[in-house]
């Protein structure tokens, strides 16, 4: 591409990402988020001169959903359960790192998978002696959510720039690539009985080159390739990884992802699976040992040409 249409294509897209972020409506509680923001960094400081090993990572979990109507009656959604982000995260943690879980809301949730969905009515039982109590079954369980979920609340949200090369995103939400803009968007239900719904819905600017490039630009970036048709899937992965910078990119079929998936970087394809003949073998557990590997390599290697400069 030349110059020219380099710059066009930038400046199309810088076009775009305004319009996206203009016609959303105002974030909730922007301030108590930006002061948990700032907790959360003074509570992590880069020390300077010491070998830092405290490393972050933010793991975007969970669906998104597209709002049709602005008082929402009605939204398009899609299908994941946030258990690749939630299981990874008991690992990242297992892992030493401290995490920024940024879920939906509903979703799964790390160091729940042992509870029953329905966890109030299954974990509880009233005795005349001590009124209500966890059933022993869950009590472990119930233990070790409450006291992880307590060390995560603090971790709400961190300027992941700060901490350079040791920040680490792991963006395993399934983004929605289409919506509807706020100002385009019916107000009030939308009323059946007039036909076939028209609707047209704008492409998501990508953000993940913006990243890249610009929000976390020492960060080592992990994106994920979803795919139902295998042929296309690992070339997909690839030119994701080109397209958008990224050290890895995950790549996974919808039904098999709970098995088996590839990790792609510029130079290797690893392929993991769990071993289903390891009773309680998830295969969160073997991506995370190379997640690791591979961004503590990143890290040796930058503090390496630091020291060098
Ligand atoms: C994934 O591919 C995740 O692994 C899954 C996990 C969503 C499949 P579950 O939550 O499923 O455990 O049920 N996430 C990324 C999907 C995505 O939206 N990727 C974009 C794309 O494919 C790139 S950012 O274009």
């Amino acid at each position: 591409m030349d110059v020219n249409r380099l710059q066009k294509a930038q400046e199309a897209l810088d076009a775009e990402i305004k319009s996206f972020f203009d016609s959303a409506p105002p974030l909730r509680n922007i301030e108590d988020i930006g002061k948990d923001l700032r907790k959360f960094v003074e509570f992590n400081p880069p020390q300077a001169g010491t070998q830092i090993d405290r490393k972050v990572v933010c793991v975007t979990s969970g669906g998104t959903t597209v709002p049709l109507e602005q008082r929402c009656v009605r939204y398009i959604d899609n299908f994941s359960s946030g258990h690749r982000g939630a299981a990874s995260t008991e690992y990242f943690l297992k892992a030493g790192y401290s995490v920024i879980f940024l879920y939906r809301k509903g979703t799964r949730q790390p160091y729940c998978s042992l509870l029953p969905d329905d966890p109030f009515l299954e974990c509880l039982e009233f005795t005349q002696e001590s009124g209500i109590q966890v059933r022993q079954p869950y009590s472990e369980a119930v233990k070790n959510a409450i006291s992880e979920h307590h060390a995560m609340l603090h971790l709400v949200a961190i300027s992941m720039r700060s901490i350079g090369p040791h920040a680490l995103f792991y963006l395993a939400a399934a983004v929605s690539d289409f919506y509807v803009p706020w100002e385009s968007m019916a107000e009030h239900k939308i009323q059946s009985g007039s036909g076939p719904l028209d609707m047209r819905l704008v492409q998501v600017p990508k953000m993940l080159s913006r990243l890249r490039s610009e929000w976390a630009p020492m960060a080592y970036c992990i994106s994920f390739k979803l795919e139902t048709d295998v042929k296309i899937l690992l070339e997909k992965a690839n030119a994701a990884l080109r397209k958008y910078k990224m050290h890895m990119v995950i790549a996974n079929e919808l039904l098999t992802r709970k098995e088996e998936v590839t990790l792609v970087t510029t130079n290797e394809k690893i392929h993991v699976r769990r071993d289903p003949k390891l009773v309680g073998d998830i295969v969160e557990k073997h991506i995370i040992k190379h997640v690791v590997d591979k961004h503590s390599a990143y890290v040796d290697n930058f503090d390496h040409k630091v020291s060098r400069a």
